[in-house]
């Protein structure tokens, strides 16, 4: 299906793609077995040539110019057993998250409520947990999920590792995507995070799509890695079989109190070749364009937007750290000429 409709929008496209250097071979390709060198020769192409090229794809791939708008929040703040070294949440790390009780089901479904009257169509939730704790605290998740849910949202949870059963649960709940990030390259893991393998994340996104849960899963840049590395994490998430159905791509918010909290601010470029190549990558999936956006110009994120980002997180804060207020948001939209995902809000 996906194979013939490729086809039909490079009908359209052939007169387009005959002005440009990219061939209609070349244009929109499923793959999932991209060559490290392959992606690092499009995030290395000359901009304009990757921006052209993630268009293309962008456009026939996902016609219409349309963003999700997700919106995030924090159930269960801080205390976590894993260090990983960009997380104001780690135990490890002395940032101050203090002050965020962990937060029942009545206000997580308020807020949700909250998020889809402001034009949310995505609400996700986050534990800031190793792996996910059995009893009370995961039957208030599967509370959360349903009625998520009922509100006619999708539901995301992020919670760090779960078990074959949990997976189960969580979509019996109609759980729509579990997010966990790969994060950096498995060459660069060690580099940012010892308490956990990448191995033991790709078994966690394993039992994830077995449980017929869409996976979020992605990375983020700035953390001090080279553009090999950059390439790496694409490469391994585009050799995932399906695709993630969605991929974050986070720019480091470096807070204080973390290892990495002097690492100077991405170049804004850098995320317009990240988001480019991986909407070329992975032309299908929801490319999101995540943490950092408050560093990020007006011109740099609708360059994103233009390079194939079709998601932002929408509110005014990420986990624990801030996020551009929603009216600049729906601004940043307008600007752009580009629509809010509302189609996808399924009145309950
Ligand atoms: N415990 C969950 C897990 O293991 O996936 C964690 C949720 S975590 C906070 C979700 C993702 O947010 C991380 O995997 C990371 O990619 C991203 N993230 C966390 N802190 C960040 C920061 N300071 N800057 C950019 N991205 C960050
Ligand atoms: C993702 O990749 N980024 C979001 C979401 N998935 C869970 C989280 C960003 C967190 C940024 C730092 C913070 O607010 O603590
Ligand atoms: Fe824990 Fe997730 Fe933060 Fe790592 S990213 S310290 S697993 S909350």
């Amino acid at each position: 299906m996906k194979d013939l409709r490729v086809k039909l929008l490079n009908i359209d496209l052939m007169t387009l793609l005959d002005s440009t250097k990219i061939t209609n071979a070349e244009a929109v390709v499923l793959r999932h077995n991209w060559s490290l060198s392959e992606v690092k020769d499009l995030l290395e192409k000359p901009l304009m040539d990757l921006v052209w090229h993630a268009q293309i794809v962008h456009r026939s791939a996902n016609p219409g110019y349309k963003v999700q708008l997700a919106s995030l929040l924090s159930v269960k703040t801080g205390g976590c057993e894993e260090d990983c070294s960009y997380c104001s949440q780690s135990m490890y790390n002395g940032s101050d998250v203090s002050g965020q009780p962990n937060l029942s089901i009545e206000p997580v479904l308020e807020r949700a409520k909250a998020a889809k009257e402001a034009g949310a169509d995505r609400f996700c939730m986050g534990w800031a947990w190793r792996e996910i704790r059995e009893g009370q605290p995961f039957e208030a998740m599967l509370a959360m999920v349903r009625g998520v849910r009922e509100l006619g949202m999708e539901a995301c949870v992020t919670a760090g590792m779960l078990t074959e059963n949990q997976a189960e649960r969580l979509a019996e709940a109609g759980l729509t995507s579990y997010n966990h990030n790969l994060d950096t390259s498995p060459e660069n893991y060690e580099n940012i995070i010892t308490t956990r393998t990448f191995q033991e994340r790709l078994e966690t996104l394993e039992r994830v799509r077995s449980a017929g849960i869409t996976l979020c899963c992605g990375g983020i840049i700035g953390m001090g890695e080279s553009v090999v590395d950059r390439a790496s994490l694409l490469k391994v998430l585009s050799t995932l079989d399906p695709h993630p159905e969605s991929v974050p791509i986070n720019a480091l918010v470096a807070v204080e109190g973390t290892p990495l909290e002097d690492l100077p601010a991405v170049d804004p470029l850098e995320m317009v070749r990240m988001v480019a190549t991986a909407r070329i990558l992975m032309p299908y999936s929801r490319v999101r364009l995540s943490a950092g956006r408050e560093q990020l110009s007006r011109e740099a994120q609708i360059l994103c937007l233009q390079a194939g980002a079709d998601s932002i997180f929408y509110g005014d804060s990420l986990l624990t750290t801030s996020n551009p207020d929603v009216v600049s948001d729906k601004e940043l939209l307008a600007q752009a000429g580009v629509q809010a995902n509302w189609d996808h809000i399924v009145d309950s």
